[in-house]
């Protein structure tokens, strides 16, 4: 008699031959956020806030609760299709209507570490996915494509975010690296260490913010500010990543977790 899946998901988890991995930051008013372009920064994305409404106090006895604000783009976060211009026409291509298969998918992980270690604006082509194929086989459709960098490593907002006179610098992607994941592997999206899924300079990159423009515009999906990644194998673990329900959003904060095979 063969067990089903769940049960067997159901075991491992108790005996810990599964183990859970969160690839989330924790949201707090230090979390660096995206700062938009001073020519398109009519608004900026809001960071996280929190109010306390009571904690067992005079404002609410027996309970503890917070408002809590922030942009939907905030720490470790979902980009849904709707994001980007490119991706505007698709369906179900918000928060609020993705299909629900965009939430628990297979995950590999490519890691770029020494690459980003020579230079901070590296960009992933195709022949590095090809050469990391090469070694652990085709990267499987409707999967995430996890880019690991260490990037999250980084200690301070400011060392994070990595603003110079000329603008942001962290690592990102050749635009037919996101064309190849796209349409030939058909993956649900890319995940990213860093701010946003695109180069700090991605917005001199032709197209400008390729990762965006292209992943969204083939109605794909986008994951950013993940840590931990470190702690996943290149292959076999599977993602839990799903937004707030928000009518029409754009993106959302989530919390990432990833089920990983006990080596
Ligand atoms: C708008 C423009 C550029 C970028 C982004 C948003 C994000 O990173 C985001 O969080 O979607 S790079
Ligand atoms: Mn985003």
């Amino acid at each position: 008699m063969t067990m089903h899946a769940l049960s067997e998901l159901a075991v491992a988890l108790l005996d810990g031959s599964v183990r859970i991995v969160d690839l989330s930051v924790t949201l707090d008013g230090h979390t660096p956020i995206l700062q938009l372009p001073e020519e398109f920064g009519w608004k900026q994305s809001w960071p996280f806030a929190l109010e306390e409404i009571s904690r067992y106090d005079e404002r609410g006895p027996a309970w503890y609760w917070n408002n809590i604000k922030c942009g939907e783009h905030t720490g470790t976060h979902f980009d849904a299709p709707i994001h980007w211009i490119t991706g505007k026409d698709h369906e179900n291509h918000a928060t609020d209507t993705l299909p629900t298969d965009r939430f628990v998918a297979p995950a590999v992980v490519v890691d770029a570490t020494s690459a980003v270690q020579a230079d901070e604006d590296f960009l992933l082509t195709v022949d590095f996915l090809k050469d990391w194929e090469a070694r652990h086989g085709e990267i499987p459709r409707r999967s995430w494509v996890l880019y690991r960098t260490d990037w999250s490593k980084r200690e301070t907002p400011s060392e994070f975010l990595n603003k110079r006179t000329d603008g942001h610098h962290n690592p990102g992607w050749d635009p037919a690296a996101i064309t190849f994941l796209a349409e030939e592997r058909d993956i649900i999206g890319v995940g990213t260490e860093t701010v946003g899924t695109d180069a700090g300079q991605a917005s001199g990159q032709e197209p400008m913010f390729p990762c965006h423009n292209l992943m969204h515009g083939a109605n794909k999906c986008g994951l950013a500010s993940l840590t931990n990644l470190d702690q996943l194998p290149p292959t076999g673990a599977v993602l839990i990543a799903a937004p707030l329900k928000i009518r029409d959003g754009s993106g959302s904060p989530c919390r990432v977790l990833a089920l990983v095979p006990r080596s």
